[in-house]
């Protein structure tokens, strides 16, 4: 079965991060995100990739190329971000037999995801509190009887999870028309097939919708966990690494450093002397976290130095940032509240105690910068020496 995986996005939710790369490429453990679902789909038995792309597509191509893990893949570009249905439709002509459709933004349960494909036609649900918030299924036995969107009184709590393997006949059904929200939406070709064929809901165990700054936070939380210690850089014997680290070849861990996992130090990146790593932390390729440097629980991109004196913790930094000297990073109120943190000009909870702070590439700090919580630094956004930053800039 063929595989179509979106990736046409673009990540408005998420910026400044998405600023000039597409989410689906934004860094989850070892690989782009989007390469979780692809192998989640390969590993099922896709013996093709479609990658729908729009927004920064070539960074997707340049990673993938025509072949990933002996697997032919195919791109369908979508110049107009127009739905789910729309994407999938540009990518129609490369359809043939019954079809899988994966969100590339999307991390599912593999074994869900094998399950999936075994029970064509079929689609991913899983169990949530507040079901009014989803897409929810209606469900007879082992048969999904319908969807309705974010409905007031939800038939069932299962949340529609955005991954779907259909029929051949579906290729027919894929322009839909716009929806109140004006987008042509898959679910729409989901009630098609519910009309014609016994759907089977495959329950997921654990799955992430990676929208907004903080679930980029948490899918690295899930697929760092999932990494087994290796160690296969240059680590010094006055290092010492706790549970499951790895350090990459090519990358450097110096006397006096602490790690304890899950964390990934990748290719290129320095660590020390004398820093604290713990937490579920990504360092990424050719980043320095230098002397006396405390990183808790945070995405720290390739090329990104916090060289001195500093803490960040429960953050995202973004491709090339310069923390200067003693650049500290708050990741809790004093209130113990929720953090908030503003999306689309709207300041909305992120249901999480601690988190820090997302700056977008190319930020750089003046020393001693004090960072509140929740703040975001949009792309090539400085700080003065000695400086307060309480608000977003
Ligand atoms: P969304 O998360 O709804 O959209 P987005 O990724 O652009 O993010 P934001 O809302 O923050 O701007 O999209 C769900 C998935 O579908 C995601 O994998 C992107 C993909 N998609 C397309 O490929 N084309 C489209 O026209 C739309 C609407 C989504």
């Amino acid at each position: 079965m063929k595989a179509v995986v979106l990736a046409a996005g673009q990540g408005t939710r998420i910026r400044p991060l998405s600023d000039s790369i597409p989410k689906p490429m934004l860094p989850v453990a070892d690989r782009p995100l989007v390469a979780h679902t692809t192998d989640a789909a390969i590993d099922a038995g896709a013996d093709e990739i479609i990658l729908v792309i729009g927004y920064e597509g070539e960074t997707v191509r340049d990673y993938f190329g025509d072949e990933y893990r002996g697997v032919p893949i195919s791109y369908a570009v979508q110049t107009e971000q127009a739905g789910t249905a729309h994407a999938v439709n540009t990518a129609r002509e490369h359809i043939d037999g019954s079809f899988a459709v994966l969100n590339g933004d999307n991390l599912y349960d593999p074994a869900a995801v094998d399950r999936l494909f075994e029970h064509c036609p079929a689609v991913c649900a899983i169990a949530v509190d507040e079901p009014r918030n989803y897409g929810v299924l209606s469900t007879d036995g082992d048969s999904v009887t319908g969807i309705v969107e974010k409905p007031s009184e939800p038939p069932t709590n299962l949340a529609n999870a955005g991954a779907y393997a259909f029929p051949e006949r579906a290729r027919e059904w894929l322009e839909v028309p716009e929806s109140e929200r004006g987008e042509h939406e898959i679910t729409d070709v989901l009630a098609s097939v519910i009309e014609e064929f016994d759907v089977t809901p495959v329950t997921l165990d654990q799955w992430l919708d990676v929208g907004r700054p903080w679930e980029l936070l948490e899918a690295n939380e899930w697929k760092l966990a999932d990494l087994d210690r290796r160690i296969d850089g240059r680590v010094s014997d006055d290092a010492h690494l706790e549970g499951d680290v790895v350090v990459e070849e090519g990358a450097t861990v110096k006397p006096g450093v602490v790690v304890e996992g899950p964390a990934l130090i990748r290719s290129g990146a320095t660590v020390g002397p004398n820093a604290y790593v713990r937490g579920a932390t990504l360092i990424g390729e050719d980043a320095s976290v230098g002397h006396s440097v405390e990183i808790k629980n945070s995405v720290i991109s390739r090329g990104t130095s916090v060289s001195h004196l500093s803490y960040v913790g429960d953050s995202v930094l973004g491709r090339n940032v310069n923390f200067g000297a003693g650049t500290n990073v708050a990741n809790l109120r004093h209130d113990d509240a929720d953090i908030k943190f503003t999306v689309k000009g709207e300041r909305v909870s992120t249901g999480r105690r601690k988190f820090g702070v997302v700056a977008g590439d190319d930020v750089k700090t003046g020393i001693n910068s004090s960072l509140s919580p929740g703040l975001k630094l949009t792309t090539g956004a400085t700080t003065q020496p000695g400086e307060s930053v309480e608000r977003d800039r």
